[in-house]
């Protein structure tokens, strides 16, 4: 028995978005979706019954930064990652590629894995796919993700196609390490650039080993936003209906609805919490820089069409205030309004797609974004 199902509940008539349901150990996740990113075991600023407030459904972690502090024999022995920092809902790991990749200048890729060297102590690692299983195995999240390569962009045809078939085989050996497929499940990652046929060669590569999901990597790596539009076209198609799809490292609002047309089910991304910490909101009519002078004597909420929280007790003139003066509880006011906004528009979406109307909406929700 695998430990992940996904039922197709819909799909769009207008656009093909799915309305799903992803069925985990720890409950039931309606997607599309946006996972918050806590990746050193909590979304920063927030704590896990704010989560709760804002309907969070899932959240993401990582197996790099746990792996170098606490350990992830510190958190095995406290039970695993849900017990350890008192989040009782589905958990996703990314599986440490990806973060190596982009926090390590020094790294060597090698057939058997990857010698880097730790970020804060400088101190000689080595990550492979079967420690990357070993880790997220001793987590114990619900979903974990397969160790792969993403790419720099742009990248050569040649480079591609060594990366591709290394990311493939690494997925195999991924599965063989992998210690408890009846409680966790394991998502495999599909790479190859803005090259179609390297996508699909990935694509049915990854297929052809039978994971419970599959997500899109090597995306939102600096290209354009039209090539990665165009890549989940040929892509998501690719890939099978009855399985959940992922797109790594995506947040932004217009990516979301654009990535939701195109067959996604679920996204993850640091950018509403990042930008929150230097004192940015995603509204209804687009970004608003809190910090701004011109909102000194603005007593107005963040954005007026939104009913979170901090929306409701809090203006624009106290939060540039506490910014301003770098004030913890400044940045949790943002970080709670952009997360509540991502995860209420995928609430809109997940109407749209009832409601047969997904590229009306686009459409609506453009225009007022400006
Ligand atoms: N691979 C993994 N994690 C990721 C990515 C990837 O390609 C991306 C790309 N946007 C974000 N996070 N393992
Ligand atoms: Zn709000």
């Amino acid at each position: 028995m695998s430990a992940i199902r996904y039922e197709l509940i819909k799909t769009c008539k207008q656009s093909g978005a799915r309305l799903g349901k992803l069925h985990t150990p720890h409950g039931v996740i309606e997607t599309p979706i946006f996972m918050p990113v806590g990746t050193m075991a909590t979304v920063k600023t927030i704590s896990p019954d704010e989560l709760e407030e804002m309907h969070a459904q899932i959240i993401l972690s990582n197996t790099y930064h746990l792996w170098i502090r606490p350990g992830e024999d510190i958190i095995k022995e406290a039970g695993g990652l849900h017990k350890f920092m008192n989040w009782n809902k589905p958990i996703l790991t990314d599986s440490g590629g990806f973060q190596v990749f982009s926090l390590s200048k020094l790294r060597d890729i090698k057939e058997e894995g990857v010698h880097f060297r730790n970020h804060i102590s400088g101190e000689k690692l080595f990550l492979s796919p079967e420690k990357a299983m070993q880790i997220q195995n001793d987590l114990g999240p619900d979903i974990m993700m397969a160790f792969d390569e993403c790419p720099p962009h742009p990248a050569s045809e040649e480079y591609m196609k060594a990366s591709v078939e290394r990311t493939s085989r690494w997925a195999e050996r991924c599965l063989g390490a992998h210690a408890n497929p009846d409680t966790q499940g394991l998502f495999g990652i599909v790479q190859g650039g803005e090259y179609e046929h390297f996508r699909k060669q990935s694509a049915k590569e990854l297929i052809s080993l039978d994971f419970p999901g599959y997500a899109i990597g090597g995306l939102s790596v600096g290209e354009p936003k039209e090539i990665m539009n165009r890549v989940l076209e040929y892509t998501t198609p690719l890939l099978p209906d009855n399985k959940p799809r992922y797109l790594m490292g995506v947040g932004s609002a217009d990516s979301l609805i654009d990535g939701a047309i195109r067959g996604i089910d679920m996204f993850d991304c640091v950018l509403p919490t990042r930008i929150a910490r230097n004192g940015t909101c995603m509204t209804s009519s687009g970004r608003l820089v809190v910090r701004n002078a011109k909102f000194a004597r603005d007593f107005r909420p963040i954005d007026e069409k939104c009913d979170c929280h901090v929306c409701k007790n809090y203006s624009r003139a106290y939060i540039r205030h506490l910014v301003k003066c770098n004030e913890s509880f400044g940045f949790r006011l943002t970080s709670y309004h952009n997360l509540y906004f991502l995860l209420n528009l995928m609430e809109q979406v997940r109407q749209a797609i009832r409601e047969d109307r997904l590229l009306d909406f686009r459409e609506e929700y453009f225009e007022a974004y400006g």
